[in-house]
């Protein structure tokens, strides 16, 4: 679910961009008499992206991205069902030139049953921000997992937090938030059963594996 309380400015942008794609479509818009009106909130269902067939991977909540007239970003993140006890990082994904993406579903895995976070990067676009419990939120922090939020041992994780990050705060209205990490042989940890990570071997599929979505295409 997608409430969109107030319009983009960068209509005539997206317009464009769906033009380039070739897409037929027309863009409207409420008026909107706010100064700055790319503030705004958001909020969407965070949903599995796995086939129910990946053991531990149907997890559920709901997610709100506020832009806030002071140019602050506050994203809140709710969701259960997922791996007890371990990180799970968290991004704002999107491109800064395209129009709105979505999110993948099981559909996107290439074959091989699994939906790697590569596999999914052209439904949900590349790093934006991360959803980090401290520090820095740029791209950077993308595989910081210390410093992302741990599930408590019913699987919950509730997060909120209010950063400057001008690429957030200018797509707000355009953003995918994905929650990854999925225990698949429900160890209580992230090992290498599964394979390594999409994006390094260094990390385990398990840490990296996105486990839930929220976005326009919900
Ligand atoms: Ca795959
Ligand atoms: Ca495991
Ligand atoms: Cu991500």
């Amino acid at each position: 679910m997608r409430t969109r309380t107030v319009a983009s400015t960068t209509i005539a942008t997206v317009a464009a961009a769906i033009a380039s794609l070739g897409i037929a479509g027309s863009a409207t818009a409420a008026h909107d008499d706010n100064p700055s009106s790319k503030v705004g909130t958001y909020t969407y269902t965070l949903a599995p992206v796995q086939a129910d067939s990946v053991p531990n991977s149907q997890g559920w909540g709901s997610t709100r991205i506020t832009a806030l007239p002071n140019g602050k970003v506050q994203v809140q993140v709710r969701a259960s069902g997922l791996a007890p006890g371990l990180p799970h990082a968290m991004h704002l994904h999107g491109e800064t030139d395209m129009p709105d993406m979505g999110c993948p579903g099981p559909a996107a895995d290439g074959g091989d049953g699994i939906v790697s976070v590569v596999d999914g990067l052209p439904s949900y676009g590349g790093i934006l921000a991360s959803l980090t419990t401290t520090g820095d939120t740029t791209a950077a922090s993308a595989l910081a997992l210390d410093r992302y939020p741990v599930a408590d041992a019913t699987g919950r994780i509730s997060y909120t937090r209010t950063f400057v990050d001008e690429q957030a705060w200018a797509n707000a209205d355009t953003v995918q938030v994905v929650v990854h990490g999925i225990d698949i042989n429900g160890n209580g940890a992230y090992d290498f059963e599964a394979g390594p990570s999409s994006l390094t071997s260094a990390a385990p599929l398990e840490a990296t594996i996105p486990a839930l979505c929220g976005g326009i295409a919900n």
